[in-house]
């Protein structure tokens, strides 16, 4: 008789598959035999098959086999079945089956609001009063200048928080606008039918495109208009304890302005103008104000190449001291590549594509809040049939990039122990790696739309491997998505999730996930592993492996809603 309990050594995405799709389950451990998929009641076998042979996981030397069922595609809701092993968690063959996960994570965004009540109506049980009107923002000394002294109080209002704090980070907001307006360029017909019933749906502007209009708006007021330079972040000097956003009342202000948050903010107002530009009726003027935000930004840039942030260096010189997150970096080579090639695509002035270096090496970096550069590739890949001369004669190079960098992710991942693109190498396991997986699966969606190949399939399978991962077929068997699936986070760290008293944590947020480092780094008790795709725990006290943030979210929607969108 079969099992209650669903086997915690059968891994698989526990939401479910494409009738046409490959469909994989990970069996962990030295199993053979036959398996079976079965009804979710298990009373009618509807498919058998046979394990593969013994996979070992080059991390862990641990054996895995899997179960191939891809034959069989009709819908419905069914367990796998390993005899003497027990049962899988129950999961759906159907097409549009992750349309709620893109849904579902792209509303995470609503719920990461500063500045506004969420109510029930929206919200539901994780409604919640307004906090943070970021109306009184603080100049800090480190942003003085003679037109707003240390001291000034500018207003600063709207955005998302960035993560499970409360701070608003010009350089994270960067990437995470660029990714979802990316997902709009990229999919737009698609990306117009995700419904979120946010305040602003029914407002005639899509419901992404509202969602990003929340930080955008934020950002505008980032930049000084006196000299087009950003702030690098705003914040709190310190972060706050785990309570609700309405009870976080520290004075906030706005640190000195950074060459990475210009540039960065440079690309996402050049980028924002294109998109928005179709928009014109329905808020006139946007377009046109970003790209002249985009332009100053980028003057201001040209005369302050050397303005890293460096926080301990400005914390020796200003007072307060600020010690949250830091997003600094070591080079601006990447962020440079990318605010050229999103002002050369919107303005088609050659002078900015000839500013820079774009292909400063052969490498085709995977994008993460530190490096940029592979943005400017997809956005100038994106443009590539309308290009000015200039950027026309590189693209036979620029699909180089793009498409051998995608060839790179897949090489080698059949022999994985999970079959999947993400956790070829520990070196995958970083602070945020769930983010890697997900940008490995855009760099593959990237890939396939620039090739016509017969076999470019292969690419959408791949990618398709990692949003597996991400729902569950990985070596720790959680998916990584807050609210979907069977066993997800319930203890992210994530103060809103901590301090609202509701049991399920906010729904939709992309945890970190496994990070080999994370112990030393957060110092939380109890990893059950040392071993790099191990190194997870569901507990709010992991920042480093347990926290959610705005720019691993946006890849999650991108990855959801592009394979919706390419389904078959
Ligand atoms: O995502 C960031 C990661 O790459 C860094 O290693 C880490 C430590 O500096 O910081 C992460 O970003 C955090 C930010 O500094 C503050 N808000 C929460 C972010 C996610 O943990």
């Amino acid at each position: 008789s079969p099992a209650q309990t669903p086997s915690e050594s059968i891994r698989l995405n526990q939401i479910g598959f494409y009738p046409k799709a490959n469909k994989i389950a990970i069996v962990v451990g030295d199993q053979s035999g036959k398996f079976q998929l079965a009804t979710a009641d298990q009373k009618k076998v509807v498919f058998d098959g046979t394990l593969g042979p013994a996979l070992t996981n080059s991390i862990s030397g641990k054996i895995t086999h899997t179960a191939d069922f891809s034959a069989f595609t009709k819908p419905g809701t069914y367990v796998l079945i390993i005899p003497g092993l027990g049962h899988s968690y129950p999961f759906e063959i159907r097409s549009d089956v992750h349309r709620e996960v893109a849904i579902g994570a792209l509303k995470g965004f609503y719920y990461q609001r500063a500045s506004t009540d969420l109510p029930a109506q929206f919200a539901g049980k994780w409604a919640r009063p307004a906090g943070h009107p970021d109306t009184k923002i603080l100049i800090h000394p480190s942003a003085a200048t003679s037109e707003r002294p240390a001291g000034t109080v500018i207003s600063s209002p709207r955005g998302w928080y960035d993560a499970g704090d409360y701070n608003k980070y010009i350089v994270n907001s960067g990437i995470t606008m660029g990714t979802l307006l990316s997902l709009y360029e990229d999919f737009p017909d698609y990306a117009k039918t995700l419904r979120t019933n946010i305040p602003e749906s029914g407002n005639n502007i899509p419901d992404l495109l509202d969602e990003l209009l929340w930080n955008l708006r934020w950002m505008l007021t980032m930049q000084d208009p006196n000299d087009g330079g950003v702030y690098h972040k705003l914040t709190n000097p310190s972060f706050d304890g785990m309570i609700m956003p309405d009870k976080a009342i520290k004075d906030r202000y706005v640190v000195q302005k950074s060459i990475t948050a210009t540039l960065d903010f440079a690309a996402v107002m050049a980028q924002a103008s294109r998109v928005f530009k179709a928009y014109n009726r329905q808020l006139p003027g946007l377009s046109d104000s970003c790209v002249s935000a985009a332009t100053k930004a980028w003057l201001w840039a040209k005369a302050n190449p050397a303005a890293l942030y460096r926080q301990n260096e400005m914390n020796t010189q200003f007072d307060p001291d600020v010690v949250t997150g830091g997003y600094e970096d070591r080079t601006s080579a990447d962020e440079w590549i990318w605010a050229a090639a999103e002002l050369y695509v919107t303005t088609k002035d050659e002078s900015y594509y000839k500013a820079v270096n774009l292909f400063p090496d052969s490498r085709t970096p995977l994008p993460s809040w530190a490096q940029v550069r592979t943005l400017g590739y997809y956005t100038l890949a994106r443009f590539s049939k309308s290009l000015t001369p200039i950027g026309k004669k590189d693209v036979p190079l620029l699909k180089k990039h793009i498409v051998s960098f995608a060839d790179s992710l897949i090489q080698g991942a059949d022999k994985q122990a999970f079959q999947t693109v993400m956790g070829k190498s520990a070196k995958d396991y970083i602070w945020g790696s769930s983010a890697e997986a997900a940008n490995q699966g855009i760099a593959l969606i990237q890939a396939y739309r620039l090739v016509d190949t017969p076999n470019r399939k292969h690419y959408l399978q791949y990618a398709l491997s990692n949003l597996d991962y991400l729902l569950g077929r990985n070596s720790v068997g959680y998916s990584f998505v807050t609210g979907f699936g069977d066993k997800t986070p319930m203890h992210p760290h994530h103060r809103p999730s901590v301090a609202d008293g509701i049991t399920e944590p906010v729904p939709g947020l992309l945890s970190g996930g496994t990070n080999a480092n994370a112990a030393r780094q957060d110092k939380c008790a109890g990893y059950p592993s040392t071993v790099a795709d191990e190194v997870y725990i569901d507990a709010d006290c992991s920042y480093a492996s347990n926290e959610i943030a705005i720019n691993w979210n946006a890849p999650l929607v991108y990855l959801a809603a592009a394979l919706e969108a390419l389904q078959e």
